[in-house]
């Protein structure tokens, strides 16, 4: 089959960023986790990144036994491509963080490119006087957050999932984040074609304006020429047309809760399936076609 002109979307629906207090379609439960994934996967999504919560109160739940109940579900009633976290959350300790995925054998898995400030706070700001949790206002309040990935974590990672065939989605934050990922391509300890999610519009990392973007493609393109796959995830208000600046140019995109909440200004999104519906629009219209699960694995090399 030719996978020319076919454009990855990722859905990552529900993350460890947004907390429940923020918006009523955030997924929280195993089962709203499920049902999430799989209507995206319906929608058009050919790649779910997952994370887990306590279904208690919505804190982000990196145990393995956490993933278990959708990941079953997920499994049975679609043959999309499974993506678990190795971030977590930035308050987890590396060990907790791979645990999900060294269990779960996942064809894929997010890969953090390297440390930086994680500033949650400006979040405050918005939904301060509407959160019910007090981990939630303590997690936003901590101008403190340090995202750590040291070369030591990301080598951790690298070998104790590849070891079971997994691959990845190297998260690169910032222009430092390509260079990291060119030392282990060096080490020969990853092969192409890497999957490179580029994240824009994040603070302690690059901004969404377009010329940040065409500065990590150049990069990226200087640093891997062919032997890499380009996806793009814009945070909040940033997600269409970042994603849209991506196909354009022959990426591929991300969207879903994870990353934005949003369906429009000062519009909440009611579903993740709703955001893989626009982009799958904006994608159509601009002449190309969404990969289904099996192109997509074909593109990334996965083990299917
Ligand atoms: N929340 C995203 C910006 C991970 O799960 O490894 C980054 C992310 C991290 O998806
Ligand atoms: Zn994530």
């Amino acid at each position: 089959m030719s996978t020319k002109n076919k454009v990855i979307i990722t859905c990552a629906v529900t993350g460890a960023i947004h907390t429940p207090s923020m918006s009523p379609h955030l997924p929280v439960s195993a089962s709203e986790i499920a049902e999430a994934a799989i209507g995206a996967a319906e929608a058009g999504a050919a790649v779910v990144h997952l994370h887990a919560r306590d279904p208690k109160d919505g804190r982000p739940d990196q145990t393995p036994e956490g993933f278990r109940p959708f990941l079953q579900v997920i499994k049975q009633r679609s043959d999309c491509v499974v993506n678990i976290t190795t971030g977590g959350a930035p308050t987890m300790s590396i060990q907790e963080r791979v645990a999900p995925a060294a269990t779960w054998k996942p064809e894929l898995a997010s890969l953090n490119m390297g440390s930086m400030n994680f500033g949650l706070f400006p979040m405050l700001k918005r939904f301060g006087n509407d959160l019910k949790h007090e981990w939630e206002q303590k997690y936003l309040s901590d101008k403190g957050i340090l995202f750590h990935n040291t070369f030591a974590d990301i080598e951790h990672i690298l070998t104790t999932l590849g070891a079971n065939g997994t691959r990845f989605e190297f998260e690169c934050y910032d222009t430092a984040h390509l260079y990291n990922l060119k030392h282990f391509v060096d080490e020969g300890l990853v092969k192409g074609p890497l999957f490179i999610q580029t994240v824009f519009g994040l603070m302690g990392g690059i901004g969404a304006h377009p010329d940040d973007m065409m500065h990590m493609k150049r990069t990226a393109d200087r640093l891997f020429g062919d032997s890499y796959r380009w996806s793009v995830l814009g945070a909040g208000r940033n997600q269409l047309n970042a994603a849209a600046m991506s196909a354009s140019m022959g990426g591929h995109v991300r969207v879903g809760l994870e990353d934005s909440l949003w369906a429009g200004p000062g519009k909440l999104a009611t579903s993740n399936a709703q955001q893989v519906k626009a982009v799958r629009q904006i994608i159509e219209g601009l002449g190309l076609e969404v990969a289904t699960p099996d192109e997509a694995r074909e593109i990334l090399h996965l083990k299917g």
